[in-house]
């Protein structure tokens, strides 16, 4: 089953529906996955119906590609839900019940993590902020550079990192289908609650982490 090439599908999620409760509801992940996350995938199958050529290229490929390269009558629809593919790929995947291994960064990353911004406690309460300040819909966003630096991102709407050739490492969705269900407004709530379910996983950045 594709997930990475045209035409793209819904990957199944690796745990239950309801495996988040009670931080994040079951109801939210029924819609958040099988309705918005679908509606992405499907969209971009749609736009990319009549670009052969760029049915070939991978997600990340489509995506690292500047603007330009993209057909005029059609940009915008490819690179919001080719951006919308990607970060709810990254998101879903990185995410799993609370009493799951992971939820704390490891090792080497843990290591830079406290490098960059102290502890990871302090991290926690800059990524919280940089969540917290997202006007309207986005993601608030921790990734490796090609150079090998931690940065925070803010994505607006379905922006990625792969522009400026950036691999995701914490990803949240604030977008409000993320948790009005549950959380009405309070998106604070919410992203306090994400903490418990969130994944570290350094395996995809760990060759550029070990870099000198
Ligand atoms: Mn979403």
């Amino acid at each position: 089953m594709p997930i990475d090439s045209y035409p793209y599908e819904l990957p199944p999620l690796p745990y239950a529906y309801n495996a988040l409760e009670p931080y994040i509801d079951a109801e939210t992940m029924r819609y958040h996955h099988g309705k918005h996350y679908q509606a992405y995938i499907d969209n971009l199958n749609a736009a990319l119906a009549g670009y052969p050529k760029l049915q070939k290229l991978s997600l990340e490929q489509l995506l690292a590609r500047p603007v330009y390269f993209l057909p005029q009558k059609d940009y915008a629809a490819i690179l919001h839900n080719a951006g919308g593919v990607y970060n709810h790929r990254f998101f879903f995947s990185h995410l799993a019940p609370a009493d799951a291994e992971g939820h704390k960064p490891a090792g080497l990353l843990s290591a830079r993590i406290a490098g960059k911004f102290g502890s990871f406690e302090k991290f926690q309460e800059a990524f919280t902020k940089l969540a917290l300040d997202v006007f309207g819909s986005g993601w608030a966003c921790l990734a490796l550079t090609s150079a090998n630096r931690l940065q925070l991102y803010h994505l607006a709407n379905q922006e990625t990192t792969l522009p400026d050739h950036a691999q995701p490492v914490l990803l949240f969705d604030v977008w409000e289908h993320a948790y009005y269900l549950k959380y009405k407004n309070a998106r604070a709530e919410y992203i306090k609650n994400l903490w418990n379910v969130a994944l570290f996983r350094q395996s995809k950045v760990r060759k550029v982490l070990a870099e000198p």
